[in-house]
């Protein structure tokens, strides 16, 4: 890797912690990726994105801060990057999902809180991660109590702007949702001096939907008897989707999904005939989260799916193509406000989609992943829970943070799983 020190140097890291970061990153990733057998080519380019996470990516975002461009840093996938886009700004997704930025998070929120919000507390304050540093406002929203309350504490360390989602979808709701977008609009023309014009808009629309249905496609290659690719690795290119060069992601997945069909039709598949396939659904797993993934792919399963944040939640429906500023804005918030979250209520089109795709990709049976004190999808897990025995879809819930100290338990309890599945098909 090219030597960045100077460049961490001038977003204010803290180096010294951030080499210890930076020294534990390869080696976990070697173990749970490299270590897989009969990987397709095309992941090299993710293996380098891997390698230059801290690297090449942020110098990127360094030399267009450094022409006058802004960089827009969010937490949840209701944040609409074409309005980022449009304006000629650079979006980041920041979730945190690593163990290492806990104790940091644990300084100033109680322990009691959902790991996602105190890693990604952790990551700002303890000045290791140059994507925070990079970003020139962070956006949070009104999703979760956790996330809410967090955001006044970033506010103390760095500008942020929060849009206040409503958590129903009655019409009253989408007429507020589309007035906090046009407050949006207007920060993004704001701090980066430029106007969103009719046709701005209309070009960023189309780069996001194309990077939509670029995962659309990759994802569809997972609905194959033959999986030509892990799910670990599939898990590992949505994550990367949310900071990559949006033209560059299309292109580079563009060829992998290429090599994929035709692995297909070779029939060339990276896991053994009859293994059960698995889909994931529920809180998101911001990289370098790959730890249900890992444990599912090392005990006998396979996942095709994610019903997540960093999965189909985050590409599944496109924004439609419109005429006027006022029309596209509309459509844009319809197509937000149609993510099914469990912090919206009801939220009956999650326990439809988890239903639609177990059947679209085959699936054999349906993990359930909580992060540790998420309320919203602990509870939801319920209704999810008797809608599945309704359709005789079998379902196992875990509860996880980020720690490895439960792997072996919930190894356990997930080979039992896929005996249970493997005896019923
Ligand atoms: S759209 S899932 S990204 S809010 S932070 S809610 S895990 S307690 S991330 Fe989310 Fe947007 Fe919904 Fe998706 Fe729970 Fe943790 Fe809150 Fe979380």
């Amino acid at each position: 890797m090219a030597d960045y020190r100077k460049l961490w140097e001038s977003l204010d890291m803290d180096l010294e912690k951030h080499d210890q970061l930076c020294a534990v990153l390869p080696e976990f990733y070697g173990d749970i990726y490299l270590s897989q057998e009969n990987r397709p080519e095309g992941m090299n380019y993710y293996n380098f994105v891997v390698s230059e996470i801290h690297g090449f990516r942020i110098q990127e975002l360094a030399e267009h801060r450094k022409k006058g461009g802004k960089v827009f840093g969010s937490f949840c996938i209701y944040v609409p990057d074409e309005l980022i886009v449009a304006a000629g700004a650079i979006g980041v997704g920041l979730c945190g999902g690593s163990d290492f930025w806990i104790p940091d998070g644990e300084k100033v929120l109680p322990r009691n809180i959902c790991p996602l919000i105190k890693a990604s507390v952790g990551a700002k304050i303890s000045g290791t991660c140059p994507y925070f540093q990079s970003a020139d406002i962070l956006v949070g929203e009104t999703t979760c109590d956790g996330k809410k309350k967090a955001w006044e504490i970033l506010g103390k360390y760095t500008p942020i702007h929060v849009m206040d989602l409503p958590q129903m979808k009655r019409g009253k709701d989408k007429i507020h949702w589309i007035d906090e977008l046009k407050i949006f609009k207007d920060l993004v023309e704001k701090m980066t001096g430029n106007e969103i014009t009719e046709e701005k808009l209309k070009e960023a629309v189309k780069l996001i939907n194309e990077k939509r249905r670029v995962l659309q496609r990759l994802y569809n290659t997972r609905k194959s008897e033959v999986l030509p690719i892990s799910g670990k690795d599939a898990l590992l290119i949505t994550q990367i989707a949310f900071y990559d060069d949006p033209k560059r992601f299309i292109e580079k997945t563009s060829e992998l999904c290429e090599e994929l069909e035709d692995r297909i039709k070779k029939g060339i598949s990276v896991f053994e005939e009859n293994t059960p396939r698995i889909l994931v659904t529920g809180t998101p797993m911001a990289i370098p989260n790959w730890k249900l993934h890992h444990i599912i792919e090392t005990s006998g399963g396979a996942v095709v799916c994610e019903e997540t944040c960093t999965g189909i939640r985050y590409f599944e429906r496109l924004v439609k193509e419109a005429e006027s500023i006022e029309e596209q804005m509309e459509a844009i918030a319809d197509r937000y406000l149609s993510i099914n979250c469990a912090c919206f209520t009801p939220n009956d089109g999650r326990i439809e989609d988890i239903i639609r795709l177990y059947k679209e990709y085959k699936a054999d049976g349906v993990v359930y992943y909580n992060l540790p004190f998420c309320h919203t999808y602990a509870v939801e897990y319920n209704k999810v829970k008797e809608a599945l025995d309704n359709e005789g879809i079998p379902v196992i819930m875990i509860e996880s943070d980020y720690s490895l100290q439960d792997v072996g338990q919930i190894k356990t309890r997930l080979e039992a799983f896929f005996e249970m599945i493997k005896t019923s098909k």
